[in-house]
Order: C-alpha cells, then sequence, then structure tokens
C-alpha cells in the first residue's frame, strides 16, 4: 500500500522534516517567509489528478489519465547555447538524489485556482553554474518533449508544439526557481511533468514548463506559448499580481483546490507571496505593460 506523506505525518512532522532539511543546507538561502509554510499541503490526489498538461489533453482529468504511458526513462536534457559546457545530461546528473531538496510553495494557475505543493528538486541555478553560463547570456528558454506517438494532444493543431517556456537570466539564478523531480518525497509522477520540470513559484502555473528535455541560454528574449498564441493575455513575465487582471477575468482572488465549497475565495498575493525575494527583480519596471 502506498501512503503519501500527509496521510501519516501531520503537518508539525511535515514541517520538523521541513527544518531537518532545512538545517541540510536549504535554510541558508531560503528563510522560512519563502515556504508556503502556514498553509496545508494539498494531497497526493489533488495534485496528481487534478493537472494542466495539454499535451494529453485539455481537461483537468485528461493528464492523469493519458500520461501514464509516456516513457521517462531513459530521458536526456540537451543543454546549451551560450554555456561552456553543452552536452546531453541525464536526470541523475541535473539532480542528483543527494541533492534534492523539498520545497513547499504555492501554485497559482493564471486560471485563478492555486494549490501548495510539497516539491522535490534542486536549484536550477545549480544547474546553470554547474554548466557554466556564458557572459552573454540573458535568458534560458525551455522546451517540452515533442513525442506525438505518447502525447496524444500532439496530434492535433491545439497549441503549436512543443511547449515552450523561457525565463530572464536572473530569474532563473534566483534561488527560488528550482528544477524539481518528484514530489511528497516521490518521483514525480507523468502528470506532473516528469521526470523533470520547471517550477517558478511567483510565477502564473504555464511558466512552469513539465517535461523538460531542452534548456538554451541565449541573448535574445524567447517567446512562450502561451504568448505566441495569445500576447494580449499571456506576457512573457507572467508575475502572479492580483492588480492586473486576465483582459477575460479577474486575478484579485483565487480558488484553493480542495478547500471544499464553502470555504470561499481567497485573495490572491503579489508575487504570489513571494514578493520579500522577488520584488527586486523587477524594480523600476511597470508590471501592468510587463504582464
Ligand atoms: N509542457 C507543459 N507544461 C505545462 C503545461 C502544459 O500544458 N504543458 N501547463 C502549465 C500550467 S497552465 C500549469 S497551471 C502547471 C500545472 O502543473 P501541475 O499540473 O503539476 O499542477 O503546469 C504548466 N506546465
Ligand atoms: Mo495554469
Amino acid at each position: 500500500m502506498k501512503l503519501a506523506w500527509s496521510d501519516v505525518t501531520p503537518e508539525t512532522v511535515f514541517l520538523n522534516r521541513r527544518s531537518l532539511l532545512a538545517g541540510l543546507g536549504a535554510a541558508a538561502v531560503l528563510p522560512r517567509a519563502a515556504q508556503a509554510a502556514a498553509e496545508r499541503p494539498n494531497s497526493w490526489d489533488e495534485i496528481t489528478s487534478y493537472n494542466n498538461f495539454y499535451e494529453f489533453g485539455f481537461d483537468k482529468g485528461d493528464p492523469a489519465a493519458n500520461a501514464g504511458a509516456l516513457t521517462t526513462d531513459p530521458w536526456a536534457v540537451e543543454i546549451g547555447g551560450l554555456v561552456d559546457r553543452p552536452g546531453s545530461y541525464a536526470v541523475s546528473d541535473l539532480a542528483p538524489g543527494d541533492a534534492l531538496e523539498e520545497r513547499i510553495y504555492r501554485l497559482r494557475c493564471v486560471e485563478a485556482w492555486s494549490m501548495v505543493i510539497p516539491w522535490l528538486g534542486v536549484p536550477l541555478s545549480r544547474v546553470l553554474n554547474a554548466v557554466g553560463v556564458q557572459p552573454g547570456a540573458k535568458f534560458v528558454a525551455f522546451q517540452t518533449l515533442l513525442r506525438p506517438e505518447e502525447m496524444p494532444a500532439q496530434r492535433t493543431r491545439a497549441l503549436d508544439w512543443p511547449y515552450v517556456e523561457g525565463l530572464r537570466i536572473d530569474e532563473a539564478m534566483h534561488p527560488l526557481t528550482i528544477l524539481a523531480t518528484g514530489l511528497y518525497g516521490k518521483p514525480l509522477p507523468n502528470q506532473n511533468g516528469a521526470p523533470i520540470r520547471l517550477v517558478v513559484p511567483w510565477k502564473y502555473g504555464f511558466k512552469s514548463i513539465k517535461s523538460v528535455v531542452r534548456i538554451t541560454l541565449t541573448d535574445r528574449q524567447p517567446v512562450s506559448t502561451w504568448q505566441a498564441m495569445q500576447p494580449r493575455e499571456y506576457g512573457f513575465y507572467a508575475n502572479v499580481n492580483p492588480q492586473v487582471d486576465h483582459p477575460r477575468w479577474s486575478q484579485a482572488t483565487e480558488r484553493r483546490i480542495g478547500a471544499g465549497l464553502l470555504a470561499g475565495r481567497q485573495e490572491t498575493l503579489m508575487f504570489n507571496g513571494y514578493g520579500e525575494q522577488v520584488a527586486s527583480l523587477y524594480a523600476g519596471m511597470d508590471l501592468a505593460r510587463n504582464y
């Protein structure tokens, strides 16, 4: 029988475990407030059955229903562009077991729902430092696997496949930005972006690209899939911002998945609650223009 931590450990044990992990190094760069500490993580079932992963279909249940057949081993991530050591890297090279940290982060989808997810992963900066970022690199571009045989919606033209995303180099190097390979202490289920996916907790969920096969350091701002599709609605930055509405709905509040019918909506936090850590990245920028 498989039990998630949430089934066997009350929140206090969860918190103790976190400070244990923190003692091993994560806390040095990550203040307590950066964790979604006061909030109860969503259950394994919620996190793995309510997903956006359009390669497997557009309904929230489609990824869980259809992603099981995805081959995630072997897997290679091609890292190239403006780096000293370009090449094809295994997941175990990028995120070895002894380097994994737990990060309990809020995830806020642009569709105005949210969860709290206990990821396991490594800082993206660790990977970028290992491959050697050249001085000319200003942005990082990411690409998801293109494999229509195993990703049924890639046989349609619903999106311009493969799914692509991008970050500015300072966003990519920020200590909160991770490459995740697990959740609840277990390997990532396919529907959550196995075997390795990006997690950028202060941005709308669509920036956190799943099942990454290519990382390219570049001097040009990459165009991301949703931005290309509908540039008035989805920008390059996509920072969570309750003051800048989506053209078709308000971003002021959100629905926490699993909160129950009577819980009501909760207020969306600037930068998804990570402003203390990341606001300085955007000093002087007009966030209504750079949405
Ligand atoms: N390749 C790929 N990555 C993706 C998506 C997608 O459709 N394809 N959906 C994004 C969106 S909109 C969200 S909200 C998050 C959801 O992550 P989760 O299902 O693990 O909660 O994944 C993001 N990453
Ligand atoms: Mo999303």
